[in-house]
């Protein structure tokens, strides 16, 4: 008997903020329970509070065994999907987290390196974005927030575990847009589930990264 396909996680998390949704819980909701050739594809939900979040996240990781991690938030005001390439060793919460929390500078590994990059082939998923009029880039900054943080943690983690990790950030869903200031981006929670299943698919089919030039300032 072969043994069964190591699954892919993807996991977003709770809304926070004040907001009653989170769109990246809802894309992680709607990808559970498909699968990626002969990977299971498992979705799970992660809370906004810094002394939680990463223990939830090594509790799914050490009972499923994923090959693939690929982590999903919201960054408000941003107009397109975000795939991230760099998690840095900060945090520095501009708003309290949902249990109260709001560090100012701590690291999120003391004595930790400095940043990690995303392992998973960024540009890869950019040029698969863009073949499939997915709206996307290459973000440099994933944020001092929860998201840099389980970013951060997961690739400090992954040495010795043997899995890759992404991040995409995922703009407003268009419901969250109604009562704030005209011309905040919103999309479809339609398109963000396509650019989350690009990635997939391209993190399952590639490890090795393409050369594109995509620079950005955000
Ligand atoms: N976005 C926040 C945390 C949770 C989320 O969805 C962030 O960007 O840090």
């Amino acid at each position: 008997m072969t043994p069964p396909s190591r699954p892919f996680l993807i996991m977003g998390f709770e809304p926070f903020g004040g907001d009653p949704v989170n769109p990246s819980a809802e894309v992680a909701r709607q990808l559970h329970g498909t699968t990626l050739g002969e990977h299971p594809v498992i979705g799970l939900e992660l809370p906004v509070v810094w002394e939680r979040a990463p223990a939830v996240f090594e509790r799914a990781v050490d009972h499923h065994r994923p090959e693939v991690v690929l982590l999903l938030g919201l960054a408000a005001g941003r107009s397109m999907l975000a795939v991230e390439r760099i998690a840095i060793n900060v945090l520095d919460f501009a708003v309290a987290d949902n249990a109260g929390a709001q560090p100012a500078g701590e690291p999120v590994v003391p004595g930790g390196p400095a940043a990690y990059f995303t392992t998973l082939p960024a540009k890869a998923i950019l040029a698969a974005w863009r073949a499939a009029g997915v709206p996307g880039y290459v973000s440099n900054t994933a944020g001092t927030y929860v998201c840099n943080q389980v970013l951060y943690q997961a690739l400090h983690r992954a040495a010795g575990r043997g899995y890759r990790v992404g991040f995409l950030h995922l703009p407003y869903l268009p419901e969250q847009v109604v009562a704030r200031p005209s011309g905040t981006p919103s999309m479809t929670l339609d398109v963000m589930v396509r650019g989350a299943r690009l990635a997939l698919e391209v993190a399952a089919s590639r490890a090795e990264d393409i050369k594109l030039v995509a620079g950005a300032f955000a």
